[in-house]
């Protein structure tokens, strides 16, 4: 029981599961810090946390996986409609009752020597109308404490949620524990067991045997990602796998671009970004996720529905994303890096060296020299976005803030130059659709290369994605007032010349393209129009300052026939793969770029 609600749906469905899984018990999360610091305090007891030194890491705490349980699990992840088609090519595809019988099966008895932990969540700021409220139920107090930093959670949102409904939200890590069973650091279900299962049909997300990040944590990519974009589709708004940041330029004009780029992009990068060039000024409003929706003045405002970072530990450094870096400063949970002797963390490229007896995600002991992988590739910080020093003021604000451009973009060492512009909405709803880029490690059970990854939504889209394509094409066609929508940009921080060389320097240097984007908006950068959309002219992008040659310029706004004419093949190949469920105004978009390559 609890007196911290009277909805009874709620209630009544908390009872449900309850006696599905058979916890010892049931606890409801008030959020409070009270909360926080008892649960912490018993994950430090059971051994399943360090708490780090107070002095260098403040609030902070370190956990190891199970190295079975390390990212999310692509293969595992499902898409349950009744009719396969209607989950589409890229998703794994089940039937809601056949998915059910299977996990019922797995449910029952599953929390058996657990708690069972209830905890309601706003992903948005709380009462805004673009937010939505889910209840988590889950037998992991690893996941309550990142809840809690990456959502809204507790108390406060049952206030707002009164007794209305709420997305529901069941969760196990699958590993019941028999009377006086030693419990282990990090429990879970093998991988065959795991399941992260979606019903968007009936917004539901059920999933089963995994404690780690996005399989776990069902705000982020299960709900504000894979349920919510289906629920846009049905309520005529956007749900994106974007970053959304705010620049401002020197004369104190600001804009916000929202950007979607696969993983191991650089997103968190681009979206703390510190401006190379003097008087422009970068804060961030979110790193993953956009929710975007018309507003009555008919411009495109999106909101970041979470409320924290769960960001990629390796390679974050003072050089690379200092932003990032003092994010995790304090108030952190840290998972899967590098334990020092002194309760620091470490990790790859953090910018200094591994001390010597530094203990591994796997528990094993670094000496100088030895090959011992200190930090997992996928090792993550979970840091609170209040925490960022380049967080923007309006970060929280219920409505949302006014998007002026969309950037699309992936890992492209060849083709694809440093920034074009679209012509219209359905030209950017193509480029949209064809991003492409390299395998990351925040996903198992895929053949490393590049991979198309359309609106880098290939993981995360609820439905089929070629009705999603449809759906952007829609969002252009009905949008309350054309002249008002973003512009859509593709940039390439990643070309090379044919040694292997990088030709662009990439972090705060991409300010340079962000500001030939922000003067693009506002209707004063130069560019040429070519076959793909417009290129900025060879002197549009300022490169003062900085040592990038004439001739590389050049080459990284070059567009070649003879490359473009190939990558039309390899659309073509991409797109096949939908059938006839292609848009006609993208097929109308392809032939259209294949007769200016003629
Ligand atoms: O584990 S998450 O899904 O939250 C992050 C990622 O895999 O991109
Ligand atoms: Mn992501």
């Amino acid at each position: 029981m609890t007196n911290l609600t009277k909805n009874q749906k709620l209630i009544n469905w908390v009872n449900e599961w309850a006696q599905i899984c058979q916890p010892d018990s049931v606890y409801w999360c008030d959020g409070s810090e009270e909360e926080n610091n008892r649960l912490n305090d018993m994950m430090v007891a059971s051994g399943a946390a360090v708490k780090l030194d107070d002095k260098k890491r403040p609030n902070s705490y370190y956990y190891q996986s199970d190295p079975s349980d390390v990212a999310r699990v692509e293969n595992r992840t499902y898409i349950c409609t009744d009719k396969e088609e209607d989950a589409g090519p890229t998703n794994n595809w089940m039937s809601p009752k056949d998915m059910k019988d299977i996990l019922l099966e797995k449910f029952k008895g599953c929390m058996k020597g657990r708690t069972m932990y209830v905890i309601p969540f706003s992903m948005g700021p709380l009462g805004s109308n673009i937010a939505k409220i889910g209840v988590e139920i889950t037998d992991s107090a690893y996941v309550v404490v990142n809840m809690r930093i990456m959502t809204r959670m507790g108390k406060a949102v049952l206030d707002v949620l009164g007794d209305g409904d709420f997305i529901p939200c069941i969760h196990s890590i699958g590993a019941p524990l028999a009377p006086g069973q030693q419990d282990v650091a990090w429990p879970c279900a093998p991988i065959e067991e795991k399941y992260i299962s979606h019903f968007p049909s009936t917004s539901e997300i059920w999933s089963f045997g995994s404690g780690y990040g996005g399989n776990a944590l069902l705000g982020k990519k299960c709900l504000a990602l894979r349920i919510a974009s289906y629920m846009a589709k049905q309520e005529g708004w956007l749900a994106e796998h974007m970053l959304i940041l705010g620049i401002t330029n020197p004369q104190g004009v600001k804009k916000y671009i929202a950007a979607a780029f696969p993983s191991a992009c650089g997103k968190t990068n681009l979206a703390m970004l510190i401006p190379t060039i003097p008087g422009w000024k970068v804060e961030t409003i979110g790193d993953d996720i956009a929710w975007m929706k018309f507003g009555k003045d008919g411009q495109l405002y999106a909101i970041n529905p979470e409320a924290g970072f769960f960001g990629v530990a390796p390679f974050t450094s003072e050089h690379t994303n200092p932003n990032a870096m003092h994010s995790c400063d304090k108030d952190t949970i840290y998972t899967n890096v590098g334990l020092t002797p002194d309760g620091d963390i470490w990790w790859d490229g953090i910018g200094w060296d591994c001390p010597e007896g530094t203990i591994s995600w796997k528990g094993e002991t670094y000496t100088k020299g030895s090959d011992v992988q200190v930090a997992h590739p996928n090792a993550r910080f979970t840091a609170k976005a209040s925490n960022c020093p380049c967080i923007d003021p309006d970060w929280e604000n219920p409505a949302g803030v006014p998007i002026s451009a969309i950037l699309f973009g992936g890992r492209r060492p060849s083709t694809v130059p440093l920034v074009y512009e679209a012509r219209s909405w359905a030209h950017g709803t193509f480029i949209g659709s064809v991003v492409g880029s390299e395998v990351t490690a925040a996903a198992i059970g895929l053949a490393a290369g590049v991979r198309r990854d359309p609106f880098a939504m290939l993981p995360f889209c609820g439905y089929n994605m070629a009705d999603y394509f449809g759906h952007w094409i829609k969002i252009g066609e009905t949008a309350p007032d054309k002249t008002k929508l973003p512009k859509i940009f593709n940039v390439n921080w990643f070309r090379k010349d044919e040694t292997g060389r990088w030709l662009w320097p990439g972090f705060g240097e991409n300010s340079r393209v962000l500001a030939w984007i922000f003067d693009r908006c506002v209707g004063k950068a130069e560019a040429i129009e070519t076959a793909i959309g417009f290129v900025p002219t060879v002197d549009g992008i300022n490169v003062e300052g900085l040592d990038v040659s004439k001739a590389d310029m050049e080459e990284l706004l070059k567009v070649d026939k003879n490359l473009w004419k190939a990558e039309v093949e390899l659309i073509k190949e991409h797109y096949a793969r939908f059938g006839n469920k292609i848009p006609a105004a993208l097929s109308a978009e392809l032939a259209t770029l294949e007769s200016k390559l003629a």
